[in-house]
């Protein structure tokens, strides 16, 4: 196992769900945060609560990943301490509506693309040539099963993470050579914010995705996810599938108050 004390953390999408529960474990074990999401107060408040626990130092960047030029501008201006990242973790991302494909909503569909695929690759492409010059450095995006198959009003949500996939198998590929370490997680049903962002606010039909069953929690990924960076810097965990007990694919999930499994949609 490898020591992340004193290592530099950056983290998209840390104001909530797995992104916050990230920031808390590396915290934990001393690493510096620079912690990256669009709502400022929600990062305050972590940071705040991180520094009392864990005399974490932290930096905030209120950013929307979405926007290239503000990317470019945030990673190129960070102060001279905080520029050598270490670890960059690609967790910003959502899903919007769970409409057919030829129904959808195009505000959506730009939403995701935007976010989870461009928003990624910016943040990639300004942070891991620095990586590869200082000689170390590992790329975590979290992906997701929806990556792996497409389910129903999924659609383009899937495909967003079905190219997070590609990227992350790209970009191993391309970093080939060099000790630049690149891991995709992919997790099931996770309880966070997530799906009241996908139903756009409506909270009731966000908990009847965890109605009855075990989800996964925010925790349980950024446990994944540092277990991941701490092996032996020969080691790289390439991908990893993670669902809840209660789920066994996009599709399959067994709630506890019906007697079989039971196919959704
Ligand atoms: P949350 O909604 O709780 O967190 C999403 C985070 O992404 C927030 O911190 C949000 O911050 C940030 N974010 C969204 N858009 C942007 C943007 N344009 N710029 C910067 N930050 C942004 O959901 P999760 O924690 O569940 O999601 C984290 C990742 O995990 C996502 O990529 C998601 O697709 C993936 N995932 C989630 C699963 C689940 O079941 N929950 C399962 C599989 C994968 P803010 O709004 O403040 O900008
Ligand atoms: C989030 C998990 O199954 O809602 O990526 O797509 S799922």
């Amino acid at each position: 196992m490898i020591s992340v004390e004193d290592k530099i953390v950056l983290i998209t999408g840390a104001s909530s769900g797995i992104g916050e529960s990230c920031g808390k474990i590396f915290a934990q074990s001393g690493a510096k945060l620079i912690l990256v999401a669009r709502r400022q107060e929600k990062l305050e408040k972590l940071a705040e609560e991180l520094t009392q626990k864990f005399q974490t130092k932290t930096y905030l960047l209120k950013l929307d990943v979405r926007d290239r030029q503000a990317v470019e501008s945030a990673i190129n201006s960070l102060p001279e301490s905080w520029k050598d990242i270490d670890i960059l973790i690609n967790n910003a991302g959502l899903s919007r509506g769970l409409d057919k494909l030829h129904l959808g909503d195009f505000n959506d569909w730009e939403e995701m693309i935007d976010t989870n695929i461009k928003g990624l690759l910016y943040m990639t492409r300004y942070i891991v040539p620095g990586m590869v010059s200082r000689d170390g450095g590992h790329v975590v995006n979290i992906g997701s099963i929806a990556g792996r198959g497409a389910y129903p009003g999924g659609n383009v949500y899937c495909a967003s993470k079905a190219a997070v996939r590609a990227i992350s198998e790209g970009l191993k590929q391309d970093l080939l050579g060099t000790p630049v370490r690149v891991t995709e997680i992919q997790p099931g049903l996770v309880e966070t914010e997530f799906s009241e962002v996908r139903f756009h606010g409506d909270t009731e039909k966000a908990k009847n995705v965890y109605k009855d069953l075990t989800p996964l929690t925010g925790d349980d990924i950024a446990d994944l996810v540092f277990f991941c960076v701490t092996r032996s810097p020969h080691v790289n965990i390439s991908e990893l599938l993670v669902v809840p007990t209660d789920q066994a694919n996009g599709t399959m999930i067994h709630r506890h108050n019906t007697s079989k499994i039971k196919e959704e949609n």
